[in-house]
């Protein structure tokens, strides 16, 4: 494949721009565990692309499922018309996810998702004549992608601090991370559960008559893994159903084996209202994203509908036949080959490998949750997230693709991973951190 050979007009996202232009990572071939760069280099994917190839590259059955359905239906209006697979998909999804949250609404990616469920939290208090329950609460550290909605419940300050006063009405709990009390601990850390009781806090502030619905990830990915402290989440379960407001896990990144479970709230035994989802639901071949939701929440948007239109939102792709076809196939994918029990089976080999650089130059906290890993360094004198930076790039020449969200390193391979593999991810990494100031 030839070299793109004008990088300039592209406005890549979440990239410096001018850093990347001058020193370019181009990609031209995936296979399985591997990318393959423009000089023709194997690199071990550590991240499964963005958390979101959870079967492996190149898979062949969703290859075969996409360009038959781009043969036989390309495209199909999803207001007012139907088509087959998205009915399929939305029934295979409630078999996987939690008891009880039986119906989907599909969107094109974790964002949208994100403000899909915010939209329908806020729609469906209303139809029960809980109009005034409007306030939605998310949490410091937060990511739940980058549509208004999501930036105003995230916590991530970067993401907000440029656009302005975002929605009114938001609200956050603190997060969960404690060096202090927590550093280095193997999977969900000690000391934290009482962080939850920040909902009583804001109830106390704003009324719980004015709450809508509370957002979190389950664990929190891109601020840099930060797994539920024991007992966390158990309890802000209890208390958004004590003062009746709706929860919602955003399972972008946790949803689809990466915990060894389809789903987080399945691992945690702790089940939201809503839970929304994207990338690993195609293995990232097409885009989709999707919320599911409890029956009683769209059981009362039909009963109470003052519109024939049940809920006034959707979008030109919901749905769309050639991603749900992917999904189909990504779905029996990760049945047919048992991947999430594969994750299951790896996570404390990750775990191990991961926390055997305690003591690595410049490491300050190991952290780790099913088939995630992620290790923590003292940002350099040259300002934060500028080692995290030098040692992804380092890692890349090394041939292994880490991401670095700041100066943690975060590890979320592909289901398909072996034992060599982690063994390998955590040697180069290793020695790419030795390596950088
Ligand atoms: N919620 C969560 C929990 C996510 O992790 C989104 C929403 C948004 O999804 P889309 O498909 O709109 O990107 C995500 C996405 C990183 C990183 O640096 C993580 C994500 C996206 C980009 C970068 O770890 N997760
Ligand atoms: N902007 C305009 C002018 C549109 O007509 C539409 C959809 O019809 C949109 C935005 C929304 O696009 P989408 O449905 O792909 O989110």
């Amino acid at each position: 494949m030839s070299k793109p050979n004008n990088l300039e007009p592209l406005w890549m996202p979440f990239t410096p721009n001018k850093a990347f232009k001058k020193d370019p990572r181009i990609i031209v071939g995936a296979k399985d565990m591997h990318f393959i760069s423009d000089d023709n280099r194997q690199i071990l994917d550590g991240t499964a692309g963005l958390w979101c190839v959870n079967a492996g590259h190149g898979r062949k059955k969703i290859q075969e499922a996409v360009t038959k359905q781009i043969e036989e239906l390309d495209y199909s209006p999803p207001f007012q018309f139907g088509h087959p697979k998205q009915f399929e998909l939305a029934n295979r999804l409630t078999e996987i996810f939690p008891e009880g949250m039986g119906h989907v609404f599909l969107s094109n990616s974790g964002s949208e998702a994100v403000d899909s469920a915010l939209k329908i939290a806020l729609a469906y208090q209303r139809s029960r004549g809980h109009a005034a329950k409007t306030r939605l609460i998310g949490r410091e550290r937060g990511y739940h992608g980058v549509g208004f909605g999501g930036i105003s419940v995230g916590g991530m300050v970067k993401n907000r601090m440029y656009f302005g006063t975002m929605l009114a009405g938001v609200d956050h709990l603190r997060h969960t991370h404690n060096l202090e009390l927590n550093a280095f601990s193997k999977g969900q850390p000690q000391h934290g559960a009482d962080l939850a009781n920040d909902l009583e806090r804001l109830v106390q502030l704003h009324d719980a008559s004015t709450i809508a619905a509370v957002i979190v990830e389950p664990v929190a990915g891109s601020t840099g893994v930060l797994p539920p402290p024991v007992g966390y989440l158990q309890r802000l379960r209890e208390l958004c159903t004590k003062h009746d407001i709706l929860l919602i896990f955003d399972e972008v990144i946790s949803a689809f084996g990466r915990l060894g479970k389809s789903t987080a709230s399945d691992y945690f035994g702790v089940i939201p209202d809503m839970i929304t989802c994207a990338k690993g639901l195609t293995n990232a071949t097409i885009p989709m994203g999707a919320t599911v939701v409890q029956d009683f929440i769209y059981e009362s948007m039909m009963e109470h509908s003052d519109a024939p239109i049940e809920l006034f939102h959707g979008y030109t792709y919901s749905g769309h036949p050639v991603a749900c076809a992917a999904a189909l196939a990504t779905l029996d994918i990760y049945k047919e080959e048992g991947l999430f029990e594969n994750a299951a089976k790896q996570s404390p080999v990750i775990e191990e490998a991961a926390h055997s650089l305690k003591g690595t130059k410049n490491v300050i906290d190991i952290r780790n949750m099913g088939l995630i890993a992620a290790i923590e360094m003292a940002p350099s004198s040259a300002g934060v997230g500028v080692r995290g930076f030098q040692v992804m790039k380092k890692a890349w020449d090394m041939g292994l693709m880490v991401r670095a969200n700041g100066d943690t390193l975060a590890f979320s391979p592909p289901l398909i991973v072996k034992e060599n593999h982690i063994d390998e991810m955590f040697t180069k990494v290793k020695q790419a951190i030795e390596q950088v100031d």
